[in-house]
């Protein structure tokens, strides 16, 4: 028996679920937990200028290993600031533990230094409450060994998410018997994940075997359970086309003759020509979101009046809440997907060929194709967005790791650039957070040191938080930030601009009106990030080549592109337009009104019969 401090036994316990990295930002609250953590050589502490950098980059790490990453913060403007990071995580279902400081428990009741307490006396850990799984904070240093193994569990198993642990700062330096910890050596830390019910497997199966026009509807879900492969193989066996989700995207490469691509306000006529008609459609890890489903009008996207939805998810808080499902099932996609597999060899072994089917995607994929094809190769300056995807797509690896922010870079790429390796794209899709993409590529890189490593981002997005570039210099992280600068929160500009015809207080301007935007090439050589802001569009693939190099050579790289101001063409709908305007859709002939008085879309008034 021997007595240890408990900062060091949690800093053991870190070491022996193999957590490689601490994401996070000092504060009297944490120092002895830092003082740990520098006596131990196997688990790095990455230090960080803001708290939401932390978070972030802990939510692109665990993006790619799938384990829970850890954060560590101070109480107060520490919480405040994590919050940010912690919700995008939660709302992409990505695993993490908290971890926080708080005033010394002796103090309680006391409004000691930095405590928020206006509606309680330690309680500020309840701030984070409506983004994390479960919140503990830890009053007795005895329940530390469960709450850990508890924490971990519970962030990675199920629907993945944040947890908090909240220690207040006494509980640190407090001194412990190790024996205490024995449960944490005995406790596995695996949690195999649920087959379904082999009775919805089979019924399943026989509904997409019977079905004439099914459609497989495949979200993050895919990617988070790792399942492309089986996903790839249920929809070749029975040639049924898989649309997809924004977090889907790479789920099954955007290039397969039976992907066809992205649903919702984003989402492609031809794509909804599909699910619009879809007699069956099987939703896999997604709850039918608002934007992938074109705000849920009836028949723009999909039509729950006709089709009939089968739904497969971990969560069963997502069965059935967008539309009414005949069949709902809880099980992990990589285990159900082979489950499903099996019954329809069962009933159908010679599986279904529908080249027809095939010929029209890969007409309609070439058509987009062709229609995009002069404004991507258009060498105007400042550069298309459109041109600036396809000279990344030129230069990048195809297994390069890219991060995506909000704006252009997002919805662009999700809907005009192919990923076809499943998890080399991420996105902020749940909170869609701006910001993200700038330093969720930090942890991406740490997590995949071998490939590269970018995020494609608005310059209203890096501007949120260019204190990542400190985190990369100092932890020689080598990635590259592509800035695509328009001098404006262009893409509310686009959205303002539709509905008021004015673009108040989202392009960035002097007070005299001059377009303004901080040289963002220039900030990153002041933090000492080489950097380079291309004149010309013929200039941009030149500068990203320099910037793999610099990459491959260990050293982070920014290339900032001045872009002209496009909208993304969006053919789905979403009801901001109908709340700030309404009827225009109606006049653009997107949307009409059913006999009660609801809007739809126009192929939905007429009869079904017609489908
Ligand atoms: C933190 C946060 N605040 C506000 C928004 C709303 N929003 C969505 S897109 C956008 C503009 C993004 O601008 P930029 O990064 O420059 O990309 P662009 O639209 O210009 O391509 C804003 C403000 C958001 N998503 N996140
Ligand atoms: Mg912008």
């Amino acid at each position: 028996m021997s007595k240890k401090l408990v900062s060091d036994l949690m800093v053991d316990y870190l070491e022996r679920r193999d957590v490689k990295y601490v994401f996070g930002l000092c504060g009297h609250t944490v120092i002895g937990l830092l003082d740990a953590l520098s006596r131990n050589d196997k688990v790095k502490y990455i230090s960080n200028r803001h708290e939401a950098v932390a978070s972030t980059a802990a939510d692109g790490y665990a993006r790619l290993t799938h384990k829970a990453s850890v954060v560590l913060c101070h109480l107060g403007p520490g919480l405040t600031n994590v919050l940010t990071g912690v919700a995008n995580a939660a709302f992409d279902s990505i695993p993490m533990v908290v971890i926080a400081g708080d005033v010394p428990s002796y103090y309680f009741g006391r409004h000691p230094h930095q405590e928020v307490n206006m509606h309680g006396d330690a309680t500020q850990y309840k701030m984070l409450e409506p983004v994390v799984k479960r919140a503990w904070r830890v009053d007795d240093v005895e329940a530390l060994p469960d709450i850990m193994d508890k924490a971990f569990r519970l962030a990675e198993s199920g629907r993945p998410g944040p947890v908090l642990i909240d220690m207040p700062m006494d509980m640190f330096s407090r001194e412990m018997e190790d024996y205490l910890w024995d449960r944490t050596y005995k406790d596995s830390h695996m949690t195999m994940r649920p087959a379904l019910d082999p009775a919805a497997a089979k019924a399943i199966a026989k509904k997409l075997v019977e079905a004439k026009s099914p459609v497989l509807h495949a979200g993050g879900g895919i990617l988070l359970s790792q399942a492309s492969e089986e996903l790839a193989a249920l929809a070749e066996f029975l040639d049924i086309p898989v649309s997809r989700t924004l977090m889907g995207q790479g789920c099954l490469s955007d290039r397969h003759p039976l992907m066809i691509g992205q649903t919702g306000f984003w989402g492609l006529e031809f794509t909804h020509s599909l699910t619009t008609k879809a007699d069956v459609i099987l939703g896999l890890g997604t709850r039918f979101a608002e934007a992938d489903s074109s705000s849920w009008y009836r028949g723009v996207t999909f039509d729950p009046d006709y089709t009939t939805f089968l739904q497969i998810d971990i969560d069963p808080l997502e069965i059935g809440r967008n539309y009414p499902v005949e069949i709902g099932a809880i099980g992990d996609l990589k285990i159900g997907l082979a489950q499903i597999l099996e019954e329809v060899k069962k009933i159908c072994p010679e599986g279904k060929k529908n080249p027809e089917l095939r010929a029209m995607i890969a007409e309609a994929k070439a058509a987009f194709k062709e229609s995009r094809t002069d404004i991507a190769n258009d060498s105007r300056f400042p550069m298309t967005p459109q041109r600036i995807l396809k000279d990344v797509r030129e230069v990048i690896p195809e297994d390069a790791v890219i991060f995506t922010d909000v704006g252009w870079n997002k919805n662009g790429v999700a809907q005009q650039y192919d990923i076809t390796i499943p998890g080399t794209i991420h996105h902020s899709s749940g909170l869609a957070t701006m910001g993200f993409g700038a330093s969720a590529v930090l942890g991406g890189k740490m997590a995949a040191p071998d490939k590269i490593c970018l995020t494609l981002t608005g310059d209203g997005g890096f501007g949120v938080n260019p204190t990542c570039l400190a985190t990369a210099v100092e932890q020689n992280i080598a990635c590259t930030w592509v800035v695509m600068n328009n001098s404006a929160f262009g893409t509310i500009a686009g959205l303002e601009n539709a509905n008021y015809h004015t673009k108040f207080g989202t392009v960035f301007h002097t007070p005299d009106g001059e377009s303004y935007t901080p040289r963002w090439a220039d900030v990153a050589k002041a933090y000492g990030v080489e950097s380079i802001c291309v004149n010309s569009a013929e200039e941009f693939k030149p500068a990203l080549e320099k910037a793999m190099e610099a990459n491959r050579a260990g050293r982070p790289f920014l290339v900032e592109a001045p872009m002209e101001n496009i909208v993304v063409p969006t053919p789905g709908c979403w009801n901001i337009n109908d709340i700030f305007s309404p009827n225009d859709l109606v006049k653009e002939g997107k949307l009409v009104k059913d006999e009660h008085g609801r809007f739809v879309a126009p192929s939905h008034a007429k009869s079904h019969n017609a489908k």
